[in-house]
């Protein structure tokens, strides 16, 4: 096993490069997780993709300490100041939120969603996962949410068989994720498409859960207009029920295990689509995002730019996910947009 000459390239700036130099990978490169998994696995993705932020996907549960302090240091620069030796507190009290509804007009704001990533105890992650345990957890999981009632009751729709207009419609109307990126690609999370990935949702789309993505789930609340506070009760309701009765794979330091090492500790992202075509333009927006931890997209998903109808409409999330709560994950998305909102009508 080589180590990748590609990471001495200089356009190469990612974190995997950065803490896997030549004397670190030596020192690791033969070691294996009990799923059977190594260093080299889990880099394919930066190696393969030079611009790479990160670079780098665990497989399992395991890699996260299976390589010496690797990870962690990975961990630990990506969010920084948070140091694993602190603990990780989770809070999906809504009770706690304090989020009034910030355009209760419907002027700026066109929706909010907020999502979990989840992954089930006993299983590896998805660029690890072979088609029987790919099936095995849908099979489990559909089980868990077809079970469930009120306003989250639904039904489960596999990708497979799905036929092209319905996936390209639910795509479109933001509630389906589209096969993985060249990141996912080469991390070997789309393998088998689509077999084993689908959607729940109920009936008015507010509750959906995706299932066998970039992690096993992704646990989704939304609905048009801007009352946070009601999509979070029900993502709150939603995690606590399937939380019980199927087990999330978690660890004191690292929260809610995930795929990516940029999604641990909540698994969160909070979000609302809204319109800020003059704020956005201010010359202190992106400080401004960088001191409230908001983080700016296109809204089409992640890598997306805002284009004709829709320009000027922007997704505004939390930036930091791990060494802070959920319910303190949804209120920096909040405190950012109050200080957007505020440019935005001065
Ligand atoms: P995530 O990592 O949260 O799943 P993406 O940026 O890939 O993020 O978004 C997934 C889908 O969710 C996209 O179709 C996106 O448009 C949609 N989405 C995200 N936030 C909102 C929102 N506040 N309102 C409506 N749709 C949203
Ligand atoms: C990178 O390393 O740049 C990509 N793998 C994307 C990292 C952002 N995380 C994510 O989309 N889950």
């Amino acid at each position: 096993m080589e180590y990748p000459a590609v990471f001495l390239k200089p356009e190469v700036h990612s974190l995997a490069k950065k803490y896997v130099t030549p004397e670190v990978f030596e020192e690791h490169k033969n070691k294996k997780t009990s799923r059977g998994y190594t260093l080299l696995d889990c880099m394919q993705s930066g190696i393969q993709n030079l611009d790479s932020d990160t670079g780098l996907y665990a497989g399992d549960e395991e890699c996260y300490t299976a390589f010496g302090n690797v990870l962690d240091n990975i961990v630990e620069d990506y969010h920084a100041p948070y140091k694993i030796a602190d603990g990780h507190t989770p809070d999906m009290n809504p009770d706690h939120l304090n989020c009034p509804n910030p355009d209760p007009e419907g002027k700026y704001i066109r929706s909010t969603r907020i999502r979990v990533a989840r992954n089930l105890k006993g299983y590896g992650l998805a660029p690890n996962l072979g088609k029987q345990e790919r099936l095995d957890i849908e099979r489990k999981v559909v089980e868990v949410l077809t079970s469930l009632t009120g306003d989250l009751a639904g039904k489960y729709y596999p990708l497979q068989g799905m036929d092209e207009a319905t996936r390209q419609k639910l795509v479109d109307d933001h509630f389906l994720f589209k096969k993985g990126d060249r990141f996912l690609e080469s991390a070997g999370c789309n393998k088998e498409w689509p077999e084993g990935r689908g959607i729940y949702h109920n009936d008015a789309k507010t509750f959906l859960v995706w299932i066998n993505e970039e992690d096993q789930l992704r646990i989704i609340s939304m609905e048009k207009g801007s009352d946070i506070g009601s999509v979070f009760r029900r993502l709150c309701k939603a995690v606590n029920e399937i939380d019980a009765k199927l087990g999330f794979q978690h660890s004191p330091g690292l929260g809610y295990i995930t795929s990516c090492p940029t999604n641990l500790g909540t698994g969160m992202r909070a979000s609302v689509h809204v319109k800020i075509p003059k704020a956005h333009a201010h010359p202190d927006f992106k400080a401004i995002c960088d001191k409230y931890h908001i983080q700016p997209r296109g809204i089409h998903g992640e890598h997306s730019e805002s284009t004709g109808e829709d320009a000027g409409v922007y997704d505004i999330s939390n930036r930091r996910r791990l060494g802070l709560s959920e319910v303190r994950c949804v209120q920096d998305m909040y405190d950012g947009l109050m200080k957007l909102l505020e440019i935005e009508k001065s």
